[in-house]
């Protein structure tokens, strides 16, 4: 970075300062170069943008619209800036101007707009997406609250509202005049048109306005820039209505108002058990219907001809069935607006819409009571009870042999609308996540649609930016893998495959170590002043951060904890690498088990973290309110990555991925991904433990194993059960008998004790391999050089070839006379 450039940055920094906040760059405040240095890059941003969408347009190429209730993109200066090509100069520049820059990029608001893996995928892939100049967009609901903000009171989870717009967002342009009335309830005439086809007609209807608000998704290093658009729900009535209404009506208006910008209000938590809130299916029928006549506009506008011609220009991804009825919305617009035949509008829609499937848990399933579909959406329900009858009639008269498998495969049953089911029948490709979740959907969940359609279905295995989960948040360790390898890894992450020839090389693993060492020092520094716990940074750093659910197991890492205090209070001399157990978790709010999971973990904290027998040697951490910012500052210091579901419940899992690529070695089950990675490094370098797929599958078969067997016989189990039952844990009368109750009465449906015993044992191999220094850098090398697979760049390269058959399509630089 040469000097000239760094000076030229820190004009236009006080130049844009000077206009948008009207001080000098001495008078700055810190919020006041945010948002100097956000303006400077929506500048550089503005002519790409443009010539993006008219390239698109006049090329009139294949686009993808990814469909998804849910984009969690956390903070986007510091990425936008790495991806523009301007995070160094600008580093600089803030700092020669007397501030910090990550303090300065954390006056964004983390935008929170996803509860956690699914729609964190969706950023993932929009970023990928840009950077490999696919035209590809999303579209989603610009929630005014986020998901809530967690905070811990005496070890009680409290949930605050998360109002992110609060403050100016730097990065959405409103667009009112693309905005689109979306209709719910009323009457539906229908009517015989003179050519003898049917027209419906909709009357008393309740009208929302859908608002696009856009913003630009910026490619990495090239001169794309796509579009993430979020539509916000606005009343139709204007303030003269109220003026020529009674007064009476007044409060009546005003209500109204309100309960249509309760659209947009607020994200669902998941807590994946599925609950039919009508307001939810509001909001789906909201995104759906603003999206496709988006879709729709666009195409006639860019006339590129009849809508037979729909799949050939656009594809549509839905991610999980919560956009699924873009599939009946689709064949409504397709008949009654563009007159189509049921047949070809049926083609056109199965040949347009894509699924992705991200659980197999039959308790996460998506359905809708039908009396609720039919009263909210009159329309719709019509047209999915034909797809449902047609497809029924199609499985009797042509598949005899599942006749008796119609309840299970109708999409209209036991007075439900299936989600899952409309999503897999509508669409031409239903996707799993991971190698083994395909499997699972295939053989097991979705084996009859498996037999019906084995064409659809299909794997595409996860994958996570490696720009925002490498190149940005682990300045230090990107800067080493350059030094030896070079920069084509950043293009390529493939070619992080090179880092081999150096697994081996002591002056390069000391190097590493001594990264480890610093970013393990920053996190210790940020736990000391979030928690005033002092953690030693030469123990292992045991991470598991992920939404907090039965199956994802923290109950079983904070047994281990408990197994290790027992240990430990037992004979205070035991020789064990000190260790640092560090959470982030949020329950949904009504998930009373995973709520008191979290007062667990924070018992067991205060009661380890203080002890003097433990002299240090444990230390607890739960870092609240964990999101996308907070994984950020976790990632790069992870020392161990737990990634221990209950083997086939976790779809795929992405954290795996993200603390792989850091250098983090897994203890994991084989489940989701997982197994991939294991596949990729091998036995040697990775911790793998407990039950297969399979065999807890079998176990389910049979009604579970018996968990009180293992009480009876394991003495440490019954010790740690007997302390959540007793309530031992400090002087409080604090006892757990709900987790108590959960595992002996209701035989630890996620096999916690079955799996106890090979889970200390793997973590015994942790603590001998981690005393290896050698060894242990070895192995956390050969993960991040076979992480490059895990680059979402690789997963869109797999959407477009073989589901979208898109291209790329590279953006021109402009030219000066442009
Ligand atoms: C449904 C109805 C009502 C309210 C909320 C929901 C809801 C919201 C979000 C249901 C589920 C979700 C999110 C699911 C999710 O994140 N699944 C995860 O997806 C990841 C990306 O594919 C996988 O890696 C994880 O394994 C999977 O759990």
């Amino acid at each position: 970075m040469t000097n000239h450039h760094v000076d030229d940055f820190i004009k236009r920094i006080s130049d844009k300062i000077e206009t948008v906040s009207g001080k000098t760059i001495d008078e700055a405040s810190e919020r006041d170069v945010y948002v100097g240095v956000a303006s400077i890059v929506n500048d550089e941003i503005k002519h790409k943008w443009i010539r993006t969408s008219d390239t698109y347009e006049k090329e009139k190429v294949k686009q993808v619209y990814y469909l998804s209730m849910e984009f969690l993109v956390g903070r986007l200066l510091e990425s936008n800036l790495l991806n523009g090509g301007l995070l160094d100069v600008t580093n600089e520049a803030i700092k020669k101007i007397g501030f910090e820059p990550k303090r300065v990029y954390a006056h964004e608001h983390d935008a929170g707009l996803g509860n956690g893996g699914l729609g964190r995928l969706a950023a993932c892939f929009l970023d990928s997406l840009a950077s490999l100049n696919y035209p590809g967009h999303g579209c989603g609901i610009r929630y005014r609250y986020g998901l809530f903000e967690q905070r811990i009171i005496h070890g009680h989870q409290i949930e605050l509202p998360d109002y992110w717009l609060k403050e100016d967002y730097p990065w959405e342009t409103r667009k009112g005049d693309e905005s689109f009335k979306i209709h719910f309830r009323g009457d539906v005439h229908m009517h015989k048109r003179i050519d003898g086809s049917l027209e419906f007609r909709y009357e008393n209807t309740d009208q929302v306005m859908a608002v696009p608000y856009d913003i630009p998704v910026v490619g990495y290093k090239n001169e794309t820039v796509n579009t993430l658009r979020l539509w916000s729900a606005e009343s139709i009535t204007r303030e003269k209505d109220y003026l020529t209404s009674q007064q009476s009506q007044y409060y009546h208006h005003l209500d109204h108002k309100h309960s249509i910008e309760q659209i947009s209000g607020f994200l669902y938590p998941d807590d994946s058990s599925y609950e039919g809130k009508e307001l939810r299916l509001k909001q789906q029928y909201f995104l759906v219907s603003a999206s496709i006549q988006h879709i729709l506009r666009q195409y006639k506008k860019q006339q590129r001809g009849p809508l037979t011609n729909l799949p050939e220009h656009v594809v549509i991804q839905i991610n999980d069935t919560h956009p699924s009825l873009a599939i009946p919305e689709l064949m409504r617009l397709l008949m009654d607006d563009e007159h189509y035949g049921w047949d070809d509008a049926w083609k056109i829609t199965n040949k347009t819409i894509a699924y992705t499937n991200h659980t197999t848990l039959s308790e996460a399933l998506e359905k809708w009571p039908k009396t609720m579909v039919e009263r909210l959406l009159p329309r719709i329900y019509m047209i999915i009870n034909e797809i449902n009858e047609r497809f029924c009639r199609g499985l009797w008269f042509d598949h005899p042999e599942l006749r008796n498998v119609i309840p299970e495969l109708a999409i209209i049953a036991d007075d439900q609308v299936h989600m899952a089911r409309l999503a897999i029948v509508g669409s031409f490709s239903v996707n799993g996540v991971a190698r083994l979740h395909t499997e699972i959907l295939k053989k097991k969940e979705m084996k009859n649609f498996y037999c019906l359609f084995p064409d659809r279905f299909n794997n595409k295995t996860n994958g996570i930016t490696h720009r925002r989960w490498l190149l940005q948040i682990n300045r230090g360790l990107s800067r080493l893998i350059t030094e030896v390898i070079g920069t084509n890894w950043i293009q390529r992450p493939n070619q992080l495959i090179s880092l081999l020839r150096y697994s081996k090389d002591s002056a390069f693993l000391e190097e590493v170590d001594k990264v480890k060492l610093h970013n393990k020092r920053e996190l210790a520094q940020f736990i000391y002043d979030r928690t005033g716990i002092a953690v030693d940074e030469y123990s292992i750093f045991d991470v598991q951060i992920k939404r907090l659910h039965e199956y994802k197991r923290q109950l079983l890492n904070i047994f281990h904890v408990i197994y290790l205090y027992n240990e430990l209070k037992d004979n205070p001399t035991l020789d064990i690498t000190p260790r640092t157990f560090i959470f982030g978790a949020k329950a949904a709010p009504s998930y009373h088990l995973a709520k008191e999971v979290i007062k667990l973990i924070h018992t067991v904290a205060s009661l380890v973290n203080y002890d003097p027998d433990i002299a240090g040697k444990l230390k607890v951490v739960f870092l609240e309110n964990y999101n996308v910012s907070l994984a950020e500052k976790i990632i790069p210091a992870a020392d161990i990555s737990e990634q221990i579901s209950t083997a086939s419940k976790e779809a795929s899992g992405t954290g795996n991925m993200k603390m792989m690529m850091n250098g983090a070695l897994t203890v994991g089950t084989m489940d989701g991904a997982n197994i991939e990675i294991r596949d990729l490094v091998g036995d040697q370098h990775i911790f793998m433990f407990g039950l297969t797929a399979d065999e807890v599958l079998a176990y389910y078969e049979y009604g579970g194993y018996n968990a009180r067997d293992i009480y009876n016989t394991d003495e440490r189990v019954r010790r740690i059960l007997n302390q959540l039952n007793e309530g031992v844990f400090g002087s409080q009368e604090i006892e757990f008998k709900d987790i108590y109750y959960n595992i002996l009465y209701h035989n630890d449906p996620y096999f916690v004790l079955k799996d106890f015993d090979p889970y200390i044992e793997i973590h015994e191999l942790v603590e001998q391999a981690y005393r290896d220094r050698t060894t242990w850098l070895n192995k956390s090398v050969t993960n991040i050089a076979y992480s490059g697979k895990f680059s979402s760049d690789r997963t869109i390269q797999e959407y477009a070839s073989k589901i979208w058959k898109l291209n790329q399509v590279p953006i021109n630089k402009a030219t000066d006379e442009q």
